[in-house]
């Protein structure tokens, strides 16, 4: 057999490293990497019995802040993130000029040649950079993505987000300002929801670690067969996600059935994550989502990671716990909780049921 050119080689690297690359050549038949065993595809409705995508329930800023029914709005906040952990978030005060600018630029950022994207390639064992992500089973999700801290500042990678294109940067760095200040508005919203002290929220939570994921999701000709994104429940407090294109993709795992869920242009989806269902002894939920390919389309997503501070334990609220509410979760320091999470393969919920108490009553951090 002939040996392969430089240039096939070249093509076989880049497409075994980004999923861009790969659709950039006619793809004919899906590689195997990247098919899913018969139990782990995405349900994707067929055509005919496409069910229309379920519209996420709405929560307006505007209503919570200064609304005449911002009780009732305060409710509603309550019961979503009790019933659903997942919200669009209308009149959230994000600029729709930077909101625009920062789908422009990461679109830039993803059409930039391969050679440039690999400067921020993903290092051995690392979880932060740019690159595709392997899955139990050795198995490959079908998109691009970049992964990044943000804060504390001291702790950004000096190869990732400082050496960024400028125009990028720059409008990564305003965005960021604007969804902290929001994130941190709608944490105390939450807290007041849940009678905790907003005080001991912005303790918990100021200035804590936080990070950003943007990611690609090429086209596929066969989405049943592949996984854009697997599901799992993040493990922040709140996650804010910018769908940037408007190209629907998102599934949410509500009630045992997978839903396939759209937004109001311009709104943005909020979700509860483990860290917030252990913060509220088990009164919120974290939800499940996973990501399903367009056909035909291109999707481009970004998602803020808002997280407790670096000296955070990790655990119910002191002032939830008492002898009628016993603590559902065991405590562990925020270092070791990050830790946990990123050495496993991403699996659903099962980081968070490895942190519930079982029902004699044991906590043995010490094995979280
Ligand atoms: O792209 C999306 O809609 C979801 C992305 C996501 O779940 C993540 O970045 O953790």
């Amino acid at each position: 057999m002939a040996a392969k050119s430089n240039v096939e080689n070249q093509f076989s690297f880049s497409c075994s490293f980004s999923v861009q690359e790969l659709v950039k050549e006619p793809v004919k038949t899906i590689p195997q990497h990247y098919v899913r065993s018969d139990h782990r595809r995405p349900a994707v409705p067929s055509p005919t019995g496409a069910r229309p995508n379920q519209m996420l329930p709405i929560i307006d800023m505007n209503q919570l802040v200064a609304g005449k029914d911002s009780d009732l709005e305060l409710q509603k906040l309550h019961s979503t993130c009790k019933d659903w952990g997942f919200f669009q978030l209308v009149n959230h005060g994000v600029d729709s000029s930077i909101l625009e600018k920062v789908e422009q630029e990461v679109e830039g950022f993803f059409e930039l040649p391969l050679e440039e994207k690999m400067k921020f390639k993903t290092r051995e064992g690392g979880a932060e950079g740019y690159g595709t992500t392997e899955r139990d089973g050795g198995k490959f999700d079908w998109s691009d993505r970049f992964y990044m801290t943000t804060n504390p500042v001291h702790k950004r990678m000096p190869h990732l987000f400082p050496e960024l294109p400028s125009s990028l940067r720059n409008t990564l760095e305003s965005y960021i300002l604007e969804v902290q200040k929001l994130g941190e508005k709608l944490l105390c919203f939450m807290a007041k929801a849940l009678k905790i002290d907003e005080k001991e929220m912005m303790e918990y939570s100021e200035d804590g670690l936080q990070s950003l994921r943007m990611t690609y999701y090429p086209p596929c000709r066969q989405p049943e067969l592949v996984m854009g994104f697997t599901p799992h429940s993040d493990s922040t407090l709140i996650t804010i996600l910018h769908q940037l294109n408007g190209v629907d993709g998102l599934h949410i795992h509500k009630d045992g059935v997978w839903l396939p869920v759209r937004f109001l242009p311009g709104a943005l989806a909020v979700n509860v994550g483990d860290t917030l269902e252990i913060f509220s002894n088990g009164v919120y939920r974290s939800i499940e989502h996973k990501v399903v390919p367009n056909e035909e389309k291109e999707r481009m997503s970004v998602a803020f990671f808002i997280n407790p501070k670096f000296e955070a334990t990790v655990g119910p609220s002191p002032s939830l716990i008492n002898p009628h509410n016993p603590p559902l979760f065991k405590r562990v320091s925020l270092d070791r909780y990050v830790e946990g999470y990123f050495s496993r393969k991403l699996n659903g919920k099962s980081y968070l049921q490895q942190l519930r108490i079982h029902d004699n009553g044991e906590d043995n951090s010490a094995s979280a």
